[in-house]
């Protein structure tokens, strides 16, 4: 049995919910799939300041898996918040969802685009490409301008569709990127319409750590993503001493 835990990082549940559908619905019958949000953090996060004070509660979370013994981590916001960190605590895999969904993008076509939430996170989306290396492959990065939280509404899922069919004919691209967990549940109608291959990274990101878990592959405790050292930590944050 693996235990995949699945950290949705903002704190609206109803979302958390979505997202553990949609791991448990690619997940091997072997696999346990946990999906949670944390106790402390913004109920979405769409601007560098809301993502900064989600990693705080996705690390607690991190923790209290490794307590657990979880055998690997999804972190499911599409900024991957808190992945560097996250993976100095955990002995398992740690996928972030942008990273994920990115790289099987370019394992099924040349070119992919990205549709996103607010326009604010257009920048961030540009950032990943380039720190994941896949910057020459992103064609474009679109904001349907659909806070997080309103995704949920039926014609919001229209309103994505409508913009992922024009990514698809504006950029030229091979594939699509859904820039939002909260769209994870949009990816198959959203093919239907654009006739190109559409990637939720939580599908994809729950499915990489069952075949590392498998492979025997963990989180490299030699560098860079060695354990933190002992320090105290004060104020709010003294709960975070190792
Ligand atoms: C996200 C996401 O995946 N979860 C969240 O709260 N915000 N992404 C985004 N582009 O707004």
């Amino acid at each position: 049995m693996t235990h995949v835990k699945v950290i949705n990082p903002n704190t609206a549940l109803a979302m958390t919910d979505s997202i553990g559908r949609c791991a448990r619905a690619v997940a091997s019958p072997s696999t346990v799939v946990t999906a949670v949000s944390p106790s402390m953090g913004p109920e979405s996060i769409e601007s560098h300041y809301d993502e900064a004070l989600a990693v705080p509660g996705v690390l607690a979370e991190i923790a209290a898996g490794e307590r657990d013994g979880v055998d690997g981590y999804v972190i499911a916001c599409f900024g991957d918040p808190g992945l560097d960190a996250a993976r100095e605590l955990a002995t398992g895999p740690v996928i972030g969802i942008a990273e994920a969904a990115m790289h099987a993008a370019t394992l099924v076509g040349r070119s992919f685009s990205v549709v996103t939430t607010l326009s604010r996170t257009v920048g961030t989306a540009w950032d990943l490409a380039r720190r994941y290396g896949f910057a020459a492959a992103c064609r474009g990065v679109h904001a349907c301008d659909i806070p997080v939280l309103d995704l949920e509404d039926p014609a919001a899922r229209k309103e994505v569709t409508e913009l992922c069919v024009t990514a698809v004919e504006r950029d030229g691209c091979d594939s699509l990127v859904l820039g939002c967990a909260g769209m994870a549940e949009f990816a198959a109608e959203v093919s239907r319409e654009t006739g190109v291959p559409v990637i939720d990274g939580v599908t994809v990101a729950t499915k990489l750590v069952e075949s590392l878990v498998a492979l025997g592959l963990r989180t490299s405790k030699r560098g860079e993503y060695a354990r933190p050292g002992a320090k105290r930590y004060t104020g709010l944050l003294r709960d975070f001493t190792i």
